[in-house]
């Protein structure tokens, strides 16, 4: 099935922050402020109870930088996260995540592509799935290999064979290991030689809203000027 998301988007305050709605019955759990290089959207989210402690599928728990195993937001995931002290979202077996890139799409290029990152060494492993649609439909995605703990796992996409932009990744956790049960991640990123940038369509919209704008203002002084030479 044809499962891309059609993505509308407003700028709700000074271009920082993004209000989303997107189609197909795909709720967007949290959106962050657009972040080159790194995922921006959590496009569905899946806890399977495998951590007794959080049983529920929209359970999403994993560390805050201090402790863990906290309740977190499932957006914990998205954008950069520079310190060592991140905040991380815990996958056990067969929990996922998948994560959307909007400003910007990851090609392949010479070495490696896309990085996984997770935190703190439990011996933890998740499977890393692409697709180059906005999708939440695992039918639309390919695997592309296991990423580790305790480091930033990067990945080739040609060593798969991939050509198309990748645009949605998904992480599924493998096992209950660790101080937080299951694959603590931090975020998932588009390697600096490897992204393309996507143009903003609000942003593109304004822009053409204000060179309309401005032609109509110059129209209407060269107007006022003609009428006041007259
Ligand atoms: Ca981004
Ligand atoms: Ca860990
Ligand atoms: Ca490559």
């Amino acid at each position: 099935m044809f499962n891309k998301i059609s993505v509308t988007r407003t700028i709700a305050s000074c271009g920082t922050a993004f209000i989303m709605s997107t189609g197909m019955g795909i709720t967007a759990t949290s959106v962050q402020a657009s972040t080159f290089g790194f995922a921006d959207i959590v496009l569905d989210f899946f806890n399977s109870g495998a951590n007794p402690a959080f049983p529920n599928p929209n359970d999403s728990y994993g560390g805050d930088g201090i402790d863990f195993p906290v309740p977190v937001n499932t957006d914990v995931v998205l954008g950069d996260a520079p310190t060592n002290f991140a905040d991380s979202l815990s996958l056990p077996t067969d929990s996922f995540v998948i994560v959307g890139f909007l400003d910007e799409v990851i090609i392949d290029r010479a070495g490696n592509d896309l990085a996984v990152r997770e935190i703190g060494g439990g011996g933890e492993r998740a499977q890393v799935f692409i697709s180059s649609l906005l999708s939440n439909d695992m039918s639309d995605f390919i695997f592309l290999g296991i990423a580790q703990d305790d480091l930033t796992t990067s990945f080739d996409l040609g060593s798969i064979g991939f050509t198309d932009p990748v645009k949605s990744v998904k992480i599924v956790g493998l096992d209950n290991f660790g101080g937080s049960p299951g694959f603590d991640l931090v975020n998932v990123q588009g390697l600096p030689g490897s992204l393309k940038s996507v143009p903003e369509p609000t942003i593109t919209l304004g822009i053409g809203l204000s060179m309309g704008l401005m032609g109509y203002l110059k129209k209407k002084q060269s107007t006022r000027l003609r009428q006041a030479k007259n």
